[in-house]
């Protein structure tokens, strides 16, 4: 498929932003999708913003299917946001109409478009520079498993199949391996000996499900702290975002995304494997505060795997980019090479701190139960 790049303008004229557009630049740091941010200029009033988006088509096949998901599940929270006395317009994303009035926009080489007003005065972090921060998104993360506790899960469709089947996740990892595309396979034997030595710990969460200990809720699967936005004012979590993943799942998985990426003082792509370590303070910080938000809720069960859930969410996602680092980098954006194995190094790095602290691990979900 064309660069986005390339669309652009066809895509931004697609859409009614209620005043003239004035530029459109790329934004922010999502491995997937191509983000733009529109800048419009009203008569007299200040510029308005808005996010355009291209879908990405590696991930998301059935981009009619995914829009269907988003506007049902925006529709459902601003109305529960509406009825706790909240601003729905802040709150909780929505989705501007193309001027057919569709829900997005397809252009001439087949990409689907979005777009969404800009959410102002948020900060969106790439890392949890301070405790109190990656608290504010726990609540916010644990708060929007709580809004969804009672959505229609089936009339979700699968956006992505498969997404947290960490067992699924090996197999292909084993089929890139075999398949060797690139030769990239002889630079990484001791990452493929690492998550090879995992394989029975991939299977953990998904047999508890069989087994019926775990329960299947409406979850989010990709908590990443820069997809909640933070109020400026307050500095709490205000709105989540990238709703393209909201399916059924397990609620452990969102926990577990979020300290994947967060629990750390790195970015995700470090190279000095040295400072990347697992903070046991902000583990126990989120903990308590997704929790909090999740409003207690959880079963007994679930409780107890939380640290499952951190250490598969950080197992799969170095799974996942060893797997598209030797399928040679079609997936996550990359912007150097080799970008995608170091990716994996850290996650790796990650769940060898989780394997070595893991009685703390498990002894802090009990501090934080709630009764
Ligand atoms: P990706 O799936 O590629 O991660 P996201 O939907 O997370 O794409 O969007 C990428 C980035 O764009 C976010 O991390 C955030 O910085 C910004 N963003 C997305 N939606 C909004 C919004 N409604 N208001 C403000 N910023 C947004
Ligand atoms: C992707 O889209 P983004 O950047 O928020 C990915 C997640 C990974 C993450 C790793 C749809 O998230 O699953 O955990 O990168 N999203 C999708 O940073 O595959
Ligand atoms: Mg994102």
């Amino acid at each position: 498929m064309a660069a986005a790049e390339e669309r652009l303008q066809e895509a931004l004229e697609a859409f009614d932003f209620g005043a003239p557009v004035v530029g459109a630049l790329r934004y922010g740091k999502g491995h997937v999708n191509d983000t733009f941010c529109v800048h419009t200029q009203p008569d007299e009033a200040p510029c308005r913003r808005f996010i355009l988006q291209r879908i990405s088509p590696v991930a998301f096949k059935k981009p009619e299917e995914l829009m269907e998901n988003i506007l049902g599940v925006t529709e459902y929270l601003g109305h529960q946001i509406t009825a706790a006395g909240g601003d729905r317009s802040r709150e909780a994303m929505e989705v501007l109409r193309t001027r057919e009035g569709k829900a997005y926009y397809t252009d001439s080489g087949g990409g689907a478009w979005r777009v969404y007003p800009f959410i102002e005065h948020t900060l969106c972090h790439q890392t949890a520079e301070t405790p109190e921060l990656f608290a504010a998104s726990g609540r916010a993360f644990g708060r929007f498993q709580r809004l969804l506790r009672d959505y229609p899960a089936e009339t979700l469709h699968e956006t992505i199949p498969r997404f947290h089947d960490t067992e699924d996740r090996l197999t292909k990892l084993k089929a890139a391996i075999e398949a060797d595309a690139l030769g990239r396979a002889e630079d990484c034997g001791a990452e493929i000996a690492f998550a090879m030595a995992r394989e029975a710990d991939c299977s953990v969460a998904l047999q508890a499900l069989r087994e019926g200990a775990l329960p299947l809720r409406v979850t989010h699967n990709d908590t990443k702290l820069n997809n909640v936005l933070m109020d400026e004012a307050t500095g709490e979590g205000l709105c989540i975002i990238d709703l393209d993943t909201v399916m059924p799942g397990l609620v452990i998985n969102d926990f577990g995304d979020s300290i994947r990426f967060g629990a750390n003082h790195c970015a995700e792509d470090e190279r000095d494997l040295g400072k990347v370590a697992l903070d046991m303070e902000l583990y126990a910080v989120y903990t308590d505060a997704f929790l909090e938000g999740v409003g207690g809720a959880l079963t007994d069960a679930e409780i107890r795997f939380l640290p499952w859930g951190a250490k598969l969410m950080t197992l799969e996602c170095g799974i996942r980019f060893l797997t598209d680092y030797l399928e040679g980098d079609t997936y996550f954006r990359t912007s150097r090479p080799g970008q995608n194995l170091d990716r994996c190094r850290t996650q790796f790095k990650l769940v060898s701190d989780m394997e070595t602290h893991w009685a703390e691990l498990e002894a802090i979900s009990e501090t934080y139960r709630k009764p």
